[in-house]
């Protein structure tokens, strides 16, 4: 029996020190494809977990920033606005209790208070100099929603009164060129643009995707997905945070009559029923789809304009 369980480990380890190799390989290569997790499930048991050390460590040192009560105004474009350019500039005025709050990236650290922008249903973008505008790229004709909350360095969004803002807005004979979300690849690009910042007074601003505003009642529940996002590499992929905007709408557990339901891979629903960031523990490493939506306490969906239900695609390599 002893030699028998011998082999065994042997045999385990041996697959784990090729799968580490694999995702070794998958992340410097930029891309997943060796790291074969649909081929082979690994085990993944998601437990709710403490918020980070790190994470309350970075709350403590920020001493009362943490309690402030930042609000936008959504200053360009107007409410309703027809954009004659495929390029949409996004001007924001911020102000309420800051508390020392003021959106900033670190040239160090890469990190900072920033906000949140959302076109239509997309990931949110990373916006941190106010001073200049963002630029959304390559904004299809048509009716478009934009919706910006601020953000902790950390992505957890103040939910504070005012924070949220939301804008419809058209554009027409904008020129955008439909060949080219397609190839854009989320998240990498961002990052290169912005990386020249420091050379020139380059603008924020992203290359949208291909996508038009939902029917959306701005009077109506309405869940904003917001984390988890793009890819989490070493000890960030330890906890993984779920965070979210609600408007016109309270969970069960804050005295409201809405839940919001999550989902990772396709799998067992979960509910959160207060309005926080939950931290999710005992991530596999690859891709992995997260599900938000917004129902009622029958479980059934909550509609306005399809945005309700959220999937997105996140990326582990630890
Ligand atoms: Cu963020």
């Amino acid at each position: 029996m002893k030699a028998r369980n011998f082999v065994l480990i042997l045999a385990a380890l041996g697959a784990a020190c090729t799968n580490n190799t694999a995702v070794n390989n998958g992340s410097h290569a930029g891309n997943a494809n060796t790291v074969n997790v649909n081929a082979s499930p690994a085990i993944q048991n998601l437990s709710v977990a403490e918020r980070p050390q790190k994470i309350k460590d970075m709350v403590a040192a920020r001493g009362e920033q943490d309690q402030a009560a930042p609000t936008l105004k959504i200053a360009e474009p107007a409410a309703n606005a027809a954009v004659s350019s495929s390029t949409v500039k996004v001007r924001l005025n911020i102000s309420g209790d800051l508390k020392g709050y003021a959106p900033h990236k670190d040239p160090e650290t890469g990190m900072g208070n920033h906000i949140h922008v959302i076109l239509d249903n997309q990931p949110y973008e990373a916006y941190y100099n106010l001073e200049q505008e963002f630029e959304l790229r390559n904004v299809s004709d048509g009716e478009h929603t934009l919706r910006v909350f601020p953000s902790r360095p950390w992505h957890e969004s103040y939910k504070n009164d005012g924070g949220f803002q939301m804008v419809k807005f058209t554009v027409k004979g904008g020129g955008a060129d439909a060949t080219k979300p397609a190839t854009t690849n989320s998240g990498q690009q961002m990052s290169n643009s912005n990386s020249n910042a420091n050379a020139a007074p380059a603008k924020e601003g992203k290359d949208m995707q291909n996508s038009t505003a939902g029917p959306i009642d701005t009077t109506k529940p309405l869940l904003t997905y917001s984390r988890p996002k793009g890819e989490y590499k070493g000890t960030d992929a330890d906890s993984i945070m779920i965070d979210f905007w609600l408007t016109n709408a309270r969970l069960s557990g804050d005295g409201g009559e809405y839940r919001v339901r999550y989902t990772v891979d396709g799998g067992e629903p979960k509910f959160i029923d207060k309005w926080e960031p939950i931290w999710l523990s005992g991530w596999t490493n690859g891709k992995h789809s997260v599900k938000l939506e917004l129902v009622d306490k029958a479980g059934n969906l909550v509609d306005n304009g399809g945005y309700n239900s959220t999937t997105r695609e996140i990326t582990v390599a630890k």
